[in-house]
């Protein structure tokens, strides 16, 4: 069974839910790989009130028995703690209260094209689904594909490149062990100066009533060559890994391996030439491409980067229109983030980690994670891979 997964939830709502489909059973997993994961979400310089509101935890409620995986879907609801302080206003049944509408729609957010896409005359209807708090269902369900990649020997992290205008410095040495503490930096970049800068351009960026984007980057290590496939386009390990990445909220772009910069670069200097030895099969010295060829993992890390816009919700907000009358008004003020890049590349490793996953299911098979260790080894001694 394909790997797949989806997400239930408004922001404001009871809370979310989340259902992960297509995983092996007996794979071993503790709450602590989901709830860690929901922990990490939670952190970075420049979170808004609401974080000291939740703390996500997920609740199992299908699919997994005594720490183990049954092949069922497995089915995981976080609660918003938040939703005692919106009963009302976000309750699933009429209320004897009088709710006020929302008729301010935010520039940058679905406010605007949704109200007139479902035919609302009240933006909350749109703006609680495409709130960012859906991402921790997605981390809830990345936490599952990790648990699933572990044994393969695979793992995914991600860390902060830039926030407005600072931006760390480029490094191509990373291993594993680069990111033990990575989540120690307030703004989650390995580079302490960068970090400091960061976390200084938040504090002054916050002061003048302005939020701040940025980019994040993923890193997945210990990828076998050939997940994901060059014969047909939605088989494209590329193709995935970008409407991943681009449909996590605020995403307005993403790259694979050295990307834009090759563009402007001669062929000669452009691609990852290719040698073999005794020792260690087929090997490349450098990865421009970002572990990614012809649509196939290549053995080397999967280097995938997400470009976040500010967020939309301003503190001192931009010029809208009042949707009732169609007055000039300024937009929606509501408590909100004034950074939230470090968590996004949490976020990005969960949907990196569901890429993978999905296509080592779509590769390896098996009902049991064990069928489906096997078939991987069995493909690693076929290619010779030694990693
Ligand atoms: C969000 C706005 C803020 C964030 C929220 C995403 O929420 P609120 O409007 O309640 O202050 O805190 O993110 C989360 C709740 C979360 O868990 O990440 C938005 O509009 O996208």
């Amino acid at each position: 069974m394909a790997l797949r997964f989806t997400t239930a939830g408004e922001s404001h709502g009871p809370g979310l839910t989340a259902v992960v489909e297509g995983l092996p059973a007996g794979l071993e997993l503790a709450p602590e790989d989901i709830d860690r994961d929901l922990a990490r979400r939670q952190l970075g310089h420049g979170r808004g009130g609401r974080m000291k509101i939740e703390t996500d935890r997920a609740e199992v409620t299908s699919g997994i028995r005594h720490g183990r995986t049954l092949g069922s879907p497995i089915a995981l609801r976080i609660q918003n703690r938040d939703y005692a302080n919106w009963e009302e206003r976000m309750n699933p049944w009429p209320v004897a209260a009088e709710v006020a509408e929302v008729h301010l729609p935010r520039p940058g957010h679905a406010d605007l094209a949704g109200v007139q896409k479902y035919g609302f005359s009240d933006v909350r209807n749109v703006l609680e689904r495409a709130s960012a708090r859906e991402t921790a269902s997605r981390v809830a369900c990345g936490a599952l594909a990790k648990a699933f990649l572990r044994p393969f020997g695979i793992s995914v992290f991600s860390h902060v490149l830039q926030i407005g205008s600072v931006v760390a410095p480029a490094r191509d040495d990373l291993a594993p062990e680069n990111f033990a503490n990575v989540d120690e930096s307030p703004v989650r970049c390995l580079d302490t100066g960068a970090s400091d800068a960061m976390v200084e351009e938040i504090n002054r960026m916050r002061k003048a009533n302005e939020s701040l984007g940025g980019v994040f980057e993923v890193r997945a290590f210990g990828v076998m060559p050939g997940l994901g496939s060059h014969v047909a386009w939605d088989e494209r390990m590329d193709g995935r890994l970008a409407q991943a990445i681009m449909s996590i909220q605020a995403m307005k772009g993403v790259s694979v391996g050295d990307a834009f910069d090759v563009a402007g670069r001669p062929g000669s200097q452009a691609h990852d030439e290719i040698f073999w030895s005794e020792d260690e099969g087929f090997y490349r010295e450098t990865n421009r491409a970002g572990g990614v060829e012809g649509g196939m993992t290549t053995g080397d890390p999967v280097i995938v980067r997400g470009a976040m816009k500010p967020l939309p919700t301003l503190t001192k907000p931009l010029r809208s229109v009042d949707i009732a009358t169609k007055e000039p008004a300024q937009a929606l003020r509501e408590r909100t983030d004034s950074c939230t890049v470090p968590a996004a590349g949490v976020v990005g490793e969960a949907m990196v980690a569901l890429v993978l996953a999905k296509a080592a299911r779509d590769k390896f098979g098996g009902d049991h994670i064990d069928d489906a260790l096997a078939a991987a080894a069995a493909y690693r001694e076929r290619i010779g891979w030694k990693r």
